[in-house]
């Protein structure tokens, strides 16, 4: 009887760094972000991940969606167990071939887990930091964090005074961790938003170039806490960027490096806050278009600042 063949099976596959059938709601924009970091990345890249939605979404016990050796750290310690992982990848000798990476929502970035990211630039590691930025703590319902912009809704921003003018949502102007980065020596720093997957793909890749501590902050829209639609992550992103209230810029040494340019004349951030439920508060009444116009103030010192046009 003739021997059966043995089929080799030779297709490869490639498993994805972050895959779908994770828990995030449909259209985070923070999940989106993510995949685009991944891919990035790339396989050889160890991450430590601050509690947060992102965390929570993608490791149910036991699942997991990530395809990078990835740790969950508590909520404020990412950096410092980056910073771990990076010494014992120099003990072994690997700290060259593979990138450690450190990242975590606005809240855990700006606020509960800033002196130990302070701590991690101070030592001039060579770790990338990503701050996923939805402006809020929207893992434990949307309370304001230092990200929150001024005159935003949130859980824990009850109509009141304060600030300049009086303002419903928010009366704090939103923290500006690029200067606080700049402030510490980084060699990379910079910002962007969902509305480009590409130029946050294309400056991951420059910070993995960098010798030296990096940060990039990505505005990720966030469905239910911003009371936007699951389709408008990208739009919204590249509103915010267009209006020149959330710039794209690029630091090299502490050099401003690369900005991408707006329109002339701009669009009007209106558009960019109608589209937010979060924002609703401020179409309604006198008091409303003051707080308008508090906002565009804001959009047009940026692009005055960064000479954006
Ligand atoms: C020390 C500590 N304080 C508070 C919490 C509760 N907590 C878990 S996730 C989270 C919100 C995370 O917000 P952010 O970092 O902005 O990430 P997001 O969920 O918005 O992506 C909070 C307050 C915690 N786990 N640990
Ligand atoms: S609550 Fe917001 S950040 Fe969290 S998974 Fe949903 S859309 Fe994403
Ligand atoms: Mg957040």
């Amino acid at each position: 009887m003739p021997q059966a063949k043995t089929i080799i099976n030779k297709t490869k596959t490639t498993q994805p760094l972050l895959s779908p059938g994770h828990r995030a709601c449909a259209g985070c924009g923070q999940l989106l972000a993510a995949r685009m970091v991944a891919e990035s990345l790339g396989p050889n890249t160890v991450i430590a991940n601050a509690t947060g939605c992102l965390e929570v979404t993608t490791s149910p016990y036991p699942e997991t969606s990530w395809g990078i050796p990835w740790i969950h750290s508590l909520f404020e310690n990412a950096p410092a167990v980056a910073s771990g992982i990076l010494a014992a990848l120099k003990q072994r000798g690997e700290d060259k071939k593979i990138k450690v990476v450190a990242q975590g929502g606005d809240g855990s970035t700006f606020d509960i887990g800033f002196g130990l990211l302070s701590g991690m630039w101070e030592r001039g590691e060579n770790i990338l930091y990503v701050c996923y930025d939805n402006e809020a703590y929207s893992n434990t319902g949307m309370q304001a964090s230092g990200a929150t912009p001024w005159g935003s809704n949130t859980t824990t921003t009850p109509a009141g005074t304060g600030g300049t003018i009086d303002a419903i949502g928010s009366h704090q102007r939103k923290k500006d961790m690029i200067a606080i980065a700049l402030a510490h020596g980084l060699k990379y720093v910079a910002e962007t938003t969902t509305g480009y997957l590409m130029d946050i793909k294309a400056k991951v890749k420059k910070a993995l170039e960098t010798e030296g501590p990096a940060y990039i902050q990505i505005l990720s829209p966030c469905v239910p806490g911003w009371r936007i639609k699951p389709d408008q992550a990208v739009l919204i992103g590249k509103l915010a960027a267009q209006t020149g209230l959330y710039p794209q810029l690029e630091y090299v040494n502490g050099e401003l490096a690369s900005k991408t340019k707006v329109a002339d004349p701009a669009p009007k951030v209106d558009e960019y806050l109608k589209a937010q439920g979060r924002f609703a508060h401020l179409f309604k009444g006198p008091r409303g278009a003051e707080q308008l116009r508090y906002i565009q103030d804001i959009a047009d010192e940026n692009i005055r600042k960064y000479s954006l046009r």
